[in-house]
């Protein structure tokens, strides 16, 4: 019997079968990222719901897993040497299980270097760019009077929108066979609709991403994992 007690999170999130992955999150562009690889390649799981709300993220049980108190983290009860370990980060998470399950990392030191540069553009810059433009478009920020800052995120958002466009100019996936990379950044772009931020930065005028938003929300593991876990 796996015995995940070293675990504090494991107190107030218990795992009903600590064999399998653990999974702290909720259903954000971060969130889903997890959930989405974790259905992808058909790791068991259980999946607990720790809100963005400081009681959750912020919890001792939480900050034990991630000190950085933000969502997702899991615990795998059979890491890498056969010991219990516990992973934040999305990239780390998604790099993590395309190697434990040999999927969506490419095969080739080539492959894999292209996917992992592409998880990198996501990780430094889209999912952190449109992040700051939904808080200054939408969320508080958006009451700010100095234009500077959302004129800033927008002006970012619209040049990494134009690189992938011209990258998805002759292929369907971002780095050629469909990867993590592309289960990092599909989440963000269709967090761009939720942010009401279509307009502003000319997503109409991107036909090849948009063609590429709707072939992943087309996969099947895709639609299961943004509902993981359920927000209610
Ligand atoms: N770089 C981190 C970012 C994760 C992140 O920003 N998570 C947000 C939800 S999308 C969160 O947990 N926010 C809670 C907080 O900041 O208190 C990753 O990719 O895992």
């Amino acid at each position: 019997m796996t015995d995940l007690s070293q675990f504090p999170i494991s107190r107030r999130w218990p795992a009903n079968d600590p064999s399998v992955l653990q999974l702290y999150s909720f259903p954000t562009p971060n969130g889903v990222k997890a959930s989405i690889m974790l259905e992808e390649v058909g790791l068991p799981y259980e999946a607990h719901k720790v809100t963005l709300s400081d009681v959750d993220v912020k919890s001792p049980e939480f900050l034990s897993l991630n000190p950085n108190n933000k969502i997702p983290a899991i615990i795998d009860p059979n890491g890498p040497d056969g010991a219990p370990i516990g992973i934040f980060e999305s990239g780390a998470i998604l790099l993590y299980l395309g190697e434990k399950s040999g999927q969506l990392i490419g095969t080739t030191a080539r492959e894999k270097t292209e996917i992992t540069q592409w998880l990198m553009f996501q990780m430094g810059g889209l999912g952190p760019m449109l992040g700051q433009l939904g808080f200054f478009y939408k969320f508080a920020g958006a009451e700010i009077e100095d234009p500077r800052p959302r004129d800033r995120y927008i002006g970012e958002a619209k040049r990494l929108l134009a690189v992938l466009e011209g990258q998805l100019a002759d292929r369907d996936w971002i780095a050629g066979e469909y990867s993590i990379a592309d289960i990092a950044i599909g989440p963000w772009l269709r967090g761009i609709d939720f942010y009401g931020a279509q307009d502003v930065l000319g997503w109409d005028n991107h036909p090849n991403v948009i063609a590429y938003l709707d072939r992943f929300l087309a996969r099947p593991a895709v639609q299961r994992g943004l509902t993981i876990p359920a927000r209610d």
